[in-house]
C-alpha cells in the first residue's frame, strides 16, 4: 500500500515533445529532485507534480529505466500523477508569482521582488489544482485500503505553498484523516522580510494547514514563527517549536538535508576523469544552477583578485564553473547569463597564455555520474552563495572526496554553513576575502586538509539523506493526537493577559459584543439544544452587575428566542445579525428598510420548504424577518446540491443568500450586518464618541461575525473562535473553542472585580 504521497512543482523529470508527437523523458536537475527520488522508489510511494507540458488524453508517460543509478530515472508511471496545467496559467503563476516573488523574497533580496495581483491568482489557482490531485489521489488510496494506514502527504516547496490548507479543508469535508507535512527548501526570512508580501497572511495560514512544517535550520524555524505571532497573533511555544493554531497543534522543526552519500562516494569509485588533471594545474570547482542568489558572479571575480594579487597561481590553478541553465526565458535570468559570459571572457582575455585559460565554463546539465568525477577531481570547491537555504553541492563534493583530499569553501549564508563547521567559511560579498581564502585552500597543507576533510565527510555520512527522511517521517509520528495531528493546547488565561491588560487597562468602560451559537453555547446538532453551559451563564450573570462592563449578544438567531436562550436580563439582544436590538430596558429596534421584506418571505418559506422537504435531514427556521436552511443532519453527498438549489430559491425572492455553519441563510437584502448593526448600538449607547469612551471586545465564530471584525478593525479587540478548519480572518487573535471564550469572559470577570476591590479598599481606608 502507498505509504507516501509526495507534491511537488514539478516530477523528477521533464516530458518533452518529439516531432513525432511522443513524449520524452528528461532529468530535472536541482536539489529537491535529488533528495526525494530514493525516498520515493524505496517507499513505493506516488509523486505529484508537474511534468512540463499540458497532456493530451492519449499521451503516454515513457516506463523509467530500472536499472539506472540515478533514483528519479527509475521512477515509473505508475507512481506518478501530473498535474495538468495550461500552459498560460502555468507561467502566471511559475514566472509572474513563484520566481519574481516568492524566490527573491524568500532569499531576503526583496529589492528584486515583484508583486503582482494576476501572479498571485494564478498561485491561488494552481495551488488548488494541486490541492485537489492531491485529495484524489488520496482518497483512492483510502477506497482501495479502506482498513489500512491513510498515507502522509508530503508537500515540498515554495510553489505550494497554500496546498496544505487546500488538502485540509477537503479532508475535513470528507471526513478522512491523514497527516499533513510540508518541507521548504529555500530560506525562510525574517518578519521585517517576509510581511512585504502582500498577501503574507494567506500564506501563513495555507501552511498551517499541515501538522508539520520543516525547514533546514533553525534560524529558518525561528523566522516562521515570529512571522505566525506578528502576521496572525498565534499562540507560540518557541521551546517546543508549537503552534497552536485553528484548535490544532502544528509541530515546526529544522531537519537539515543531506545528500545520497554513498551513492555519491560509489560513483565517484568508478567513473573516469572528465579533465585530464594536470600535475601542475589545480582544480577550483563551482557548480550551481545559473542563478543569482548562487553568487557565481562575485565568485569568478574574487578569482580574478587572487590571480591578479597572487600571480604565482597563473597556469597553475583554473577555475571550472559548471552552470546548469535554469528559468531559461525569464528576463533576470537571461541578464544574468550574458553578465556571466561577459565577465568569463572578460577575464580570459585579460589573464590567458598560449598554454592555459584560467576559467572553464560549461553552461549546460551534465549526467550525475560525470558530475562526480569533477567532484572528486576538484583541488577545491567553491560553495559561495549570497543566500541559500542548504545547498547540496557542498555535500555531494565531500562525499566523492575518495582520494587526497581538497579544501571546501563555504559561504554562511548558506544552510550548509551551519553545520559544515571545518569548511572554510568565507563571506563571498567580500571578494578581496574570498580571493584570501582561496589562496588559503590552495596553499593549506596536506595534515589540515585530511583532517577537516575526514569530519566533514563522518558528519554527511551519518546524516544522508536516508537520515533526513527517517527523522522527518519520525517527527511525523510524534504527534500526541492521532491520526488528525494533536488538539491545540487550551487558552489559558496568562495569555488573555497578554493580549488584553493594557488594552482593557483600568479607566474606561468594558464593551462586551458577543456571538451566541458556537462562541458563547457550542455548537448543537439542532439550536434549539445549543444551551448555554452554566459556567458561561454565571460569568455573564456576574459581569452585567458590574458598571464598567456592558454586555450585548450579537446573533442570528430571532431576538426573542436569543433572549430565551441566554436567559439574563440586563443585556442587549441583537437579534437577525442585529436588524432587531432589544434593549434591558425593553425598548426595541428595528431596522426601517426591512419592513417592506416582511409580506414577501411567508413566500420564500413555502418554497424552501418545497426545495428541503424530501431531504432527510434538512430543515427551515423561520427566524421573522430572516430564515435560515439547516443541513447539519443531511448526508454529505447531498448537500451541494441542496445548497445550489437553496440559493437559486432565495435570490428567486429577491433575498440575499448568505453560508453559516451547515446552514444558508436568507436574508432581507438591505445593507445591515453584525458589523453596522455593532456599531449602530456603540453610537446610540454611548455617542458618537464612543471609541474615546470605551473598550471594545468582540467575540464570534462565524463568517457573518467577520462584518464586525472588519469595521472593527484597530478599534476593538477581536477574536475568532475557530475550531479545526483554517479560516482566513479579519479579527486580531484567534482562539479555539467555546471553552476558550469562559477563560476570556473569566479574565474579564476578575479584572473588573479587581477593580471593583480596589476601588472599595480604597474607599473604606478613606473612611478610616
Ligand atoms: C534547493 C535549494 C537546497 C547541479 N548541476 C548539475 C546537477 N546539479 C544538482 C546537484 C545538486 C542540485 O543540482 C543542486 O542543489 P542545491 O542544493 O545546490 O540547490 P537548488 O537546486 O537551488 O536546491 C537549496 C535544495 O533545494 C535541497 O533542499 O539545498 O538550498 O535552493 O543535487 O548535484 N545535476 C546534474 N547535472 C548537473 O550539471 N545531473
Amino acid at each position: 500500500m502507498t505509504s507516501m504521497i509526495v507534491v511537488s512543482n514539478r516530477l523528477p523529470f521533464v516530458l518533452k515533445r518529439c516531432e513525432n508527437g511522443i513524449l520524452s523523458r528528461h532529468p530535472s536537475a536541482g536539489g529537491l529532485v535529488t533528495a526525494m527520488s530514493p525516498v520515493v522508489t524505496e517507499k513505493g510511494g506516488l509523486w505529484i507534480g508537474w511534468p512540463g507540458l499540458y497532456l493530451n488524453e492519449n499521451d503516454v508517460i515513457p516506463e523509467g529505466d530500472e536499472k539506472s543509478n540515478n533514483a528519479a530515472e527509475r521512477i515509473g508511471p505508475k507512481q506518478i500523477r501530473s498535474v495538468n496545467i495550461e500552459s498560460e496559467l502555468f507561467d502566471e503563476y511559475y514566472n509572474g508569482c513563484c520566481n519574481t516573488a516568492f524566490w527573491p523574497l524568500l532569499h531576503s533580496m526583496p529589492d528584486r521582488a515583484v508583486f503582482k495581483k494576476e501572479g498571485w491568482k494564478s498561485y491561488l489557482q494552481v495551488n488548488e489544482l494541486f490541492g485537489e490531485k492531491t485529495f484524489s489521489a488520496l482518497k483512492n488510496v483510502v477506497d482501495m485500503h479502506p482498513n489500512g494506514r491513510a498515507p502522509l502527504i508530503w508537500i515540498h516547496d515554495y510553489q505550494l505553498m497554500l496546498v496544505p490548507n487546500y488538502v485540509r479543508d477537503m479532508i475535513n469535508e470528507h471526513g478522512l484523516h491523514c497527516k499533513i507535512a510540508f518541507f521548504l527548501h529555500i530560506p525562510f526570512p525574517s518578519w521585517d522580510i517576509f510581511r512585504l508580501f502582500p498577501w503574507f497572511d494567506d500564506v501563513l495560514v495555507g501552511l498551517l494547514g499541515c501538522d508539520l512544517i520543516g525547514f533546514h535550520i533553525d534560524g529558518y524555524v525561528d523566522n516562521f514563527l515570529e512571522c505566525c505571532v506578528k502576521g496572525l497573533e498565534c499562540r507560540v511555544d518557541r521551546e517546543n517549536q508549537v503552534i497552536h493554531y485553528d484548535g490544532r497543534t502544528i509541530r515546526v522543526q529544522s531537519f537539515p538535508i543531506g545528500v545520497p552519500f554513498k551513492q555519491f562516494e560509489e560513483m565517484s569509485r568508478v567513473v573516469k576523469s572528465e579533465v585530464v588533471p594536470h600535475p601542475d594545474c589545480k582544480m577550483i570547482l563551482g557548480v550551481d544552477r545559473l542563478d543569482y542568489t548562487k553568487g557565481i558572479i562575485h565568485r569568478i571575480r574574487a578569482f580574478e583578485k587572487l590571480l591578479d594579487e597572487h600571480p604565482e597561481h597563473m597556469e597553475k590553478v583554473m577555475l571550472m564553473q559548471i552552470a546548469v541553465p535554469s528559468r531559461i526565458g525569464v528576463q533576470e535570468y537571461m541578464e544574468l547569463k550574458d553578465e556571466l559570459d561577459r565577465e568569463v571572457g572578460r577575464i580570459n582575455g585579460r589573464l590567458s597564455t598560449h598554454k592555459w585559460s584560467p576559467i572553464r565554463y560549461i553552461y549546460q546539465c551534465l549526467k550525475q555520474d560525470q558530475l562526480c568525477a569533477f567532484y572528486r577531481d576538484a583541488y577545491v570547491a567553491l560553495v559561495t552563495p549570497i543566500r541559500d537555504g542548504m545547498n547540496l553541492v557542498a555535500k555531494e563534493f565531500v562525499a566523492c572526496q575518495i582520494g587526497e583530499p581538497g579544501v571546501l569553501i563555504l559561504s554562511p549564508f548558506t544552510g550548509a554553513g551551519e553545520t559544515m563547521h571545518e569548511a572554510l567559511i568565507c563571506n563571498p560579498l567580500e571578494e578581496y576575502g574570498l580571493a584570501e581564502c582561496m589562496h588559503r585552500a590552495l596553499a593549506m597543507p596536506l595534515g589540515e586538509r585530511e583532517l577537516r576533510m575526514s569530519a566533514l565527510r563522518r558528519r554527511e555520512r551519518t546524516n544522508d539523506v536516508h537520515h533526513w527522511v527517517k527523522t522527518f517521517l519520525k517527527a511525523t509520528k510524534a504527534f500526541n493526537g492521532e491520526d488528525n495531528g494533536s488538539l491545540a493546547e487550551p487558552l489559558t488565561i496568562n495569555q488573555i493577559e497578554k493580549w488584553l491588560a493594557k488594552y482593557v487597562g483600568d479607566t474606561m468602560k468594558l464593551v462586551l459584543l458577543l456571538d451566541y451559537d458556537g462562541t458563547l453555547a457550542p455548537i448543537a446538532s439542532h439550536p434549539d439544544v445549543a444551551h448555554l453551559p452554566e459556567e458561561t451563564k454565571w460569568i455573564l450573570e456576574q459581569l452585567v452587575t458590574m458598571p464598567d462592563v456592558y454586555v450585548a449578544v450579537v446573533s442570528g438567531r430571532n431576538v426573542n428566542n436569543l433572549k430565551s436562550m441566554v436567559g439574563i436580563s440586563n443585556i442587549t439582544y441583537a437579534g437577525n445579525h442585529g436588524v432587531d436590538i432589544l434593549h434591558p430596558d425593553g425598548t426595541m429596534f428595528t431596522h426601517p428598510d426591512q419592513i417592506k421584506y416582511t409580506p414577501l418571505i411567508e413566500a420564500l418559506r413555502v418554497e424552501l420548504e418545497s426545495v428541503t422537504t424530501n431531504v432527510e435531514g434538512a430543515w427551515i427556521e423561520a427566524k421573522g424577518s430572516t430564515m435560515t436552511m439547516h443541513y447539519r443532519n443531511v448526508a454529505t453527498e447531498k448537500r451541494p446540491a441542496l445548497v445550489e438549489q437553496t440559493t437559486a430559491v432565495i435570490l428567486k425572492h429577491s433575498f440575499k443568500p448568505m453560508k453559516a455553519h451547515c446552514a444558508v441563510e436568507a436574508r432581507p437584502p438591505i445593507q445591515w450586518d453584525k458589523g453596522r448593526a455593532s456599531i449602530h448600538l456603540l453610537r446610540t449607547t454611548f455617542g458618537i464618541d464612543w471609541s474615546e469612551r470605551v473598550r471594545i471586545i468582540y467575540v464570534g465564530d462565524d463568517t457573518t461575525d467577520e462584518d464586525a471584525m472588519t469595521v472593527l478593525k484597530g478599534m476593538a479587540a477581536t477574536f475568532r473562535v475557530t475550531n479545526s478548519r483554517p479560516v482566513k480572518t479579519s479579527a486580531k487573535y484567534r482562539i479555539p473553542d467555546t471553552r476558550s471564550v469562559i477563560t476570556l469572559l473569566q479574565w474579564v470577570q476578575q479584572h473588573f472585580q479587581n477593580k471593583i476591590n480596589r476601588k472599595s479598599s480604597v474607599s473604606s481606608n478613606h473612611s478610616d
